[in-house]
């Protein structure tokens, strides 16, 4: 059975490619609602009714666990199972990693307008880290740079410097990047910030957790010499989407990659 994964776009890509690099023998089934993104400017109603009916359609395609490879999504879910299956987001593993990663509790939190405006990484980090410094910063315009693909380009890093040379300033050790789409501006980010900060991906921290629940068994692993497969279904077809995809997957992938068309 597969893992189930799913995001709004491209962003849950960055997740799906730690967790092929992490966990090679498991197969993945993606969901990216690509006709109805983004959610990260919509009201925390709509994106938990989205988050449900992802959720119900990947446990109709019999995965074995759901992750929720979107902030956002994230910031909606309460439940750490559905119908039956463990539901992963991707908020508390995120939160746990930066306050293993800070040495001097200051850490930055980027997301989009939804994720922050819940407050959550900041609550989570302080109920781990009750004297952290927890400064947060929306930044709306790197979900479209990202789903464009300007990964290295230079208004992407003006657009970095713009939304954070104060956190720069303020001196933090440690920046969450929390919104899956983010990882994929790592470079532009980087730029900002310089080599010495800790950057904290969802993907990384997710495996991390994931890692820890196939060894305690409380999901099975795949069978050693099974042949993995990876599928990635859209709620509206786009080659843009796939060749982005192909793109970011080829390094970690020894199979193709399936592509379908579905309605949630
Ligand atoms: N990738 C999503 C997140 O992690 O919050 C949000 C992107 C979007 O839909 N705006």
């Amino acid at each position: 059975r597969p893992i189930g994964v799913f995001d709004s776009g491209i962003g849950g890509i960055t997740v799906l490619r730690e967790l092929v690099k992490a966990f090679p023998n498991e197969s993945f089934l993606y969901l990216g609602d690509t006709a109805r993104l983004p959610y990260g400017s919509k009201s925390g109603d709509t994106v938990k009714q989205y988050s449900q009916q992802n959720m119900k359609f990947l446990a109709s395609r019999d995965v074995k666990a759901i992750v929720v490879a979107c902030n956002t999504a994230s910031t909606q879910i309460s439940e750490s199972s559905f119908m039956g299956l463990p539901v992963y987001n991707v908020i508390d593993p995120g939160s746990a990693l930066a306050c293993a990663r800070t040495e001097n509790k200051k850490i930055a939190v980027l997301a989009t307008r939804g994720t922050i405006s819940t407050g959550a990484y900041t609550k989570k980090i302080q109920a781990i880290l009750p004297d952290a410094e927890v400064l947060t910063q929306a930044c709306p315009l790197f979900v479209p740079l990202a789903e464009e693909g300007w990964y290295d380009d230079p208004l992407t890093n003006l657009v970095a410097f713009r939304y954070l040379q104060h956190l720069k300033a303020a001196d933090v050790d440690t920046v969450v990047m929390g919104c899956t789409h983010y990882p994929l501006l790592k470079n532009s980010i980087r730029k900002v910030f310089g080599n010495h900060v800790h950057l904290v991906d969802s993907g990384e921290a997710i495996s991390l957790l994931l890692a820890e629940d196939f060894k305690s068994k409380k999901i099975a692993p795949a069978e050693e010499n099974q042949h993995s497969t990876l599928t990635i279904a859209l709620t509206d077809a786009s080659d843009h989407f796939e060749n982005l995809s192909n793109e970011l997957l080829c390094a970690v992938m020894s199979s193709e990659i399936h592509f379908e068309t579905v309605s949630v």
